[in-house]
């Protein structure tokens, strides 16, 4: 997989070189380019934002540099239909595409997939990450300030797939540390990237939806506090039996909207514990 960032802050993404992403990079499995947009900014102070247009707080990101390093970029993109031409020269050809499939973005794959991480976007989830893990090209937008010039977003989702995606309901001073997290959350599902597949079915938000049961090591006892019995039986059906249970109570009691209909309502266990 290809992924593109655009942010004019590049260090945050060093982050990218640690442990097993550094790894998937070593290894081929990923190719992570990130571009400083200050590079797409050509006065002598490298100006990317301005004031924003009918008033308000706050600065807003200018369209030109995001206009030119995303230019760029996708006439750079490794997919095959990567659209590359300015709006001037496509005049006469832009008939010629595919209508947009806008900010949904739906189907995976031949072309490139711009995501803007945005506290306005859709949000992000594992659902998504595992869809976005089919893709041969993203290219992450991080915004700062007050946003980017909404022009920028309606250029390229007339040209190509965009999707606005925010990671939760709070509000982070920019789009790098929400990109890191959803870059994170794709690569890890790339074949190759983590060691051991099985690892990735058993965890919080995979399969059926419930968080994780709680895990134990050794020693059997550290400091009085014992492991659950069970674990040290032997019993590999007494153990999962155990470990689902776990996982439903901690689910009804954390996030009882992820409980599956069928295990709503009352609580299991009460009747034998209290
Ligand atoms: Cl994607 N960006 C910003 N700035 N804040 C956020 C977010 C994104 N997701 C949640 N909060």
């Amino acid at each position: 997989m290809r992924i593109d960032v655009v942010s004019i802050f590049p260090g945050y993404f060093d982050a990218l070189e640690l442990s097993l992403l550094g790894k998937a990079k070593q290894k081929g499995l990923l190719d992570v380019r990130v571009h400083d947009l200050r590079d797409a900014a050509h006065d002598k102070h490298r100006t990317v934002d301005d004031t924003p247009t009918g008033g308000g707080a706050g600065m807003v990101m200018k369209p030109e540099p995001w206009g030119e390093m995303l230019d760029g970029i996708l006439a750079e993109s490794p997919t095959a239909a990567a659209s590359s031409s300015a709006p001037e020269a496509s005049a006469g050809t832009a008939d010629t595409r595919e209508p947009s499939l806008g900010r949904s973005g739906a189907t995976s794959g031949a072309e490139p997939l711009i995501i803007f991480p945005s506290p306005a976007g859709e949000v992000f989830t594992q659902r998504m990450a595992r869809e976005l893990a089919e893709e041969q090209h993203l290219v992450f937008g991080c915004g700062r300030y007050e946003g980017i010039d909404q022009r920028v977003f309606d250029e390229y989702s007339g040209r190509g797939r965009v999707r606005l995606v925010s990671i939760g309901d709070y509000v982070l001073n920019g789009g790098e540390v929400a990109a890191i997290a959803m870059i994170e959350a794709i690569a890890r599902l790339l074949p190759g990237v983590v060691g051991n597949p099985e690892s990735l079915v058993e965890e919080s938000h995979e399969e059926d939806g419930l968080l994780e049961y709680p895990s134990y090591t050794k020693p059997a006892d550290w400091r009085g506090r014992e492991v659950p019995p069970v674990l040290l039986s032997g019993n590999h059906a007494a153990i999962d039996a155990w470990r689902r249970e776990q996982r439903v109570e901690r689910t009804r009691r954390v996030r009882p909207e992820l409980l599956p209909r069928e295990l709503r309502g009352e609580s299991r266990g009460r009747h034998a514990a209290d």
